[in-house]
């Protein structure tokens, strides 16, 4: 598939979709947006594609939404705007595959948002991760006021995103913000292994396992629990863990 923004590429069971406006520093335009819909879309139906990575090209992974694009919207349009980003990261974050953001450089309001919206963050040691939003006279309009608070805490959330400041990778980190830091050159290296390890378990049990967690932490442990065996049990109906209990106790490989 060709797009104007961004880059997509499969290699193997890994769909890899670069973010490619690097003199605009990424940022997200309507039309990347809607290039964004499209390409999960079609790597969501892939039957290839077990896990999707996403990145960026140049300095920045995205340094937010266009600034240019919405400076002269009136409420409304920003809010259709809003609507428009949030459809497209709630696709992200629901696609039945583990998705991954190598966040290579600035990962700033849309852009932090966007690596929001994926499972699993790996940062170059390089990157920056902030909402500056405020600093423009808004406040996140891509999920940022719910995800980020859900994964790093109210407080932590308040902060950055009151006072817009980044944070450096190391301290994204240690709030809970990244999953790992590696050195900028090593990071493509790092996600595509983790991808290849994910992509090589029961295809099944890690979409249902995405599912169950995701749904689990918008309601209470009883019900979460009751998702849980709800799809524990699905992964017996599929046929799946037979064949994975099986190779284990014959002491060979899953053929899933
Ligand atoms: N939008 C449009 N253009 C941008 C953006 C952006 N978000 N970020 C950078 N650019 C452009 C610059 O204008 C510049 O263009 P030009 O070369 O034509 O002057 C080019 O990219 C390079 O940028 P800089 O010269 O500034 O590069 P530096 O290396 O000096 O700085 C930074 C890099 C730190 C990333 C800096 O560009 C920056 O601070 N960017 C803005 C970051 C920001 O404020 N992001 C938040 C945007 S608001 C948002 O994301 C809200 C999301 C929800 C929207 C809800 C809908 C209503």
């Amino acid at each position: 598939m060709e797009f104007k923004n961004i880059v997509l590429e499969i290699k193997e069971k890994v769909g890899m979709v670069k973010m490619n406006r690097p003199k605009a520093m990424n940022a997200l335009n309507t039309e990347t947006l809607q290039e964004l819909d499209k390409a999960f879309t079609h790597l969501g139906e892939s039957d290839q594609v077990k896990v999707i990575i996403i990145t960026g090209e140049g300095k920045a992974f995205v340094a937010g939404a266009d600034i240019a694009e919405m400076k002269d919207m009136s409420g409304d349009q920003a809010g259709e705007f809003s609507k428009s980003g949030q459809k497209v990261f709630d696709l992200i974050a629901k696609t039945e595959k583990p998705v991954i953001a190598a966040v290579n450089g600035f990962a700033l309001g849309g852009g932090c948002e966007l690596a929001l919206a994926c499972d699993i963050r790996i940062a170059s040691d390089k990157a920056k991760l902030g909402q500056p939003e405020v600093n423009l006279g808004v406040i996140p309009g891509f999920g940022g006021t719910q995800r980020l608070s859900r994964l790093v805490g109210m407080a932590k959330a308040k902060e950055m995103i009151f006072t817009g400041d980044m944070v450096d990778a190391q301290t994204a980190l240690s709030i809970g913000l990244v999953n790992q830091v590696v050195p900028a050159d090593q990071l493509m290296d790092v996600c595509m292994e983790m991808a290849n390890k994910i992509a090589s378990k029961g295809p099944v049990a890690v979409k249902l396992a995405k599912k169950v967690i995701n749904d689990g932490i918008e309601t209470c442990l009883e019900e979460g629990s009751a998702y849980e065996t709800r799809d524990f049990a699905e992964c017996f109906a599929t046929g799946e863990a037979k064949e994975g209990m099986s190779a284990f106790l014959e002491k060979r490989k899953p053929n899933w």
